[in-house]
């Protein structure tokens, strides 16, 4: 693998990493954890890790990001290992790849870049990589200003207008015309979606979205609520669920009928990870919009890692990033069958399941229909013959429980929704 001057990775060629975290000592996340996860995008890149370095550091060094001294320790860990690639687990400023790049004469990229990269390589449908390239320009266009300025400061020959400025410029007005472009497409993908948004309304079917960090589970729970609420084989409609970070880069809606009155969609998302780019955070909320349309969240926890709290914290703080913070929320404690022990004091709405063995699921299915069918009424109605139209509209409305036909029009009792009961409220008799 190979990364390119645009910090693209090339398939095929092969890349060795040395990781370098620094220990700010106060973050949120356990230093030793980040650099773990951060061996796993590394992989997931198709990378191998040669080693791993960190420093305890008060502030952030404006030229190399890290203290010089440390450089220096990067560099001969680089020609130790046969490393050709320095990953920095934090975000890096243009000026300080380029200078980190001139002190040890090896590739360098940030944790962001990797992240995008994954994305870009993963991104299938047209629109997930619009929003990924988008993210890509954002990412780069700060960047060539910060290698702009450390060019412009060399001076010796280089004027500020020389030619090197000039063809940043142009650099730069070419990515800029292509995020407007990129924008105006994926505004009219999404006026489409909203057409089909406005139709799925109309059916007023209840939407279920599954969120959660990386590698929770949560597209292996779809799988598995399809497989249980289906007697017909359901393999042609499962969705890809791997032992990787960002498996899904999506998202996938399936329909559950649980019976004909009660179907709903689930929705299944992108996972979410620390220190996600704000960038690709904001490239995906259109992909994260049906997220913001649900109208019950499951919140997928993988209940086997020890660091489930960090990545709850996370989680939450994304979800409120994309404006969907206060939802309606029940969370399913997954991979339970790997957890030797019950989870105590289980908060009402949490449910402990797995979605190998489906242990728990039904319990969460419930739970769902309780949040979501909260609404159905059942009520009778006497409707005279010469109100057909009212009488089929009604049947079509909820799922009907007996038809009587009495002299004075057709007597039916039914459940629905309470909307509906209110429409037809002037020719309801009572329960
Ligand atoms: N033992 C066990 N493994 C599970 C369970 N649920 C999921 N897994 C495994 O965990 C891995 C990740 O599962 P996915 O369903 O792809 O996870 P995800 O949350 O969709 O991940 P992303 O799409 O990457 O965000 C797979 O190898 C699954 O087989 C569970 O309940 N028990
Ligand atoms: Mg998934």
């Amino acid at each position: 693998m190979l990364i390119d001057d645009e910090n693209k990775i090339i398939e095929d060629i092969e890349q060795r990493a040395i990781l370098v975290g620094v220990s700010f000592g106060r973050d949120e996340y356990d230093i030793e954890e980040s650099m773990n996860e951060l061996k796993e995008l590394t992989l997931a890149a198709n990378a191998e890790v040669a080693g791993i370095l960190i420093q305890n550091k008060e502030r952030v060094d404006a030229t190399f990001f890290i203290g010089k001294g440390k450089v220096e320790e990067v560099r001969e860990a680089c020609v130790l290992n046969d490393a050709n690639l320095v990953i920095f687990n934090d975000e890096l400023s243009g000026a300080q790849i380029r200078n980190l790049e001139q002190a040890m004469d090896v590739k360098v990229i940030d944790r962001t870049a990797l992240i995008l990269d994954i994305f870009a390589v993963r991104a299938k449908t047209r629109i997930a990589k619009l929003q990924v390239e988008l993210a890509q320009l954002r990412y780069r266009l700060p960047r060539l200003q910060g290698l702009g300025q450390s060019m412009s400061r060399t001076g010796a020959g280089i004027g500020t207008r020389g030619p090197g400025e000039q063809k940043l410029e142009l650099d730069r007005r070419r990515i800029r015309e292509r995020i407007t472009e990129i924008q105006q497409q994926i505004k009219e993908a999404n006026q489409t979606r909203q057409v089909q948004r406005v139709k799925r309304d109309k059916n007023e079917i209840p939407i279920v979205a599954v969120v959660g960090y990386t590698n929770a589970g949560k597209s292996t729970i779809m799988n598995k609520i399809l497989e249980m609420t289906n007697e017909e084989d359901v393999t042609e409609k499962q969705v890809f669920a791997k032992n990787m970070l960002f498996a899904t880069l999506d998202t996938y809606s399936r329909r559950i009928s649980l019976d004909e009155n009660r179907n709903f969609i689930l929705v299944d998302t992108v996972g979410f990870v620390s220190k996600l780019p704000h960038s690709l955070v904001e490239a995906f909320k259109a992909t994260l919009e049906e997220v913001n349309e649900a109208d019950l969240l499951i919140h997928v926890v993988d209940a086997s890692n020890e660091h489930q709290n960090m990545q709850m914290t996370v989680t939450h703080r994304v979800l409120d990033e994309i404006g969907a913070g206060n939802k309606k929320m029940l969370f399913a404690y997954n991979k339970i069958d790997l957890v030797d022990h019950e989870i105590d004091h289980l908060k009402e709405g949490a449910y402990q399941t797995s979605a190998v063995t489906g242990m728990g699921l039904d319990g969460l299915i419930q739970g769902i229909v309780k949040e979501v069918f909260n609404d159905i009424v059942s009520a009778t109605f006497l409707v005279p013959f010469d109100q057909g139209r009212i009488l089929s509209e009604l049947c079509n409305a909820g799922k009907v429980l007996s038809t009587d036909y009495l002299e004075t029009g057709t007597k039916v009792r039914l459940e629905l929704h309470e909307k509906d009961y209110n429409k037809y409220k002037n020719f309801s008799i009572g329960e």
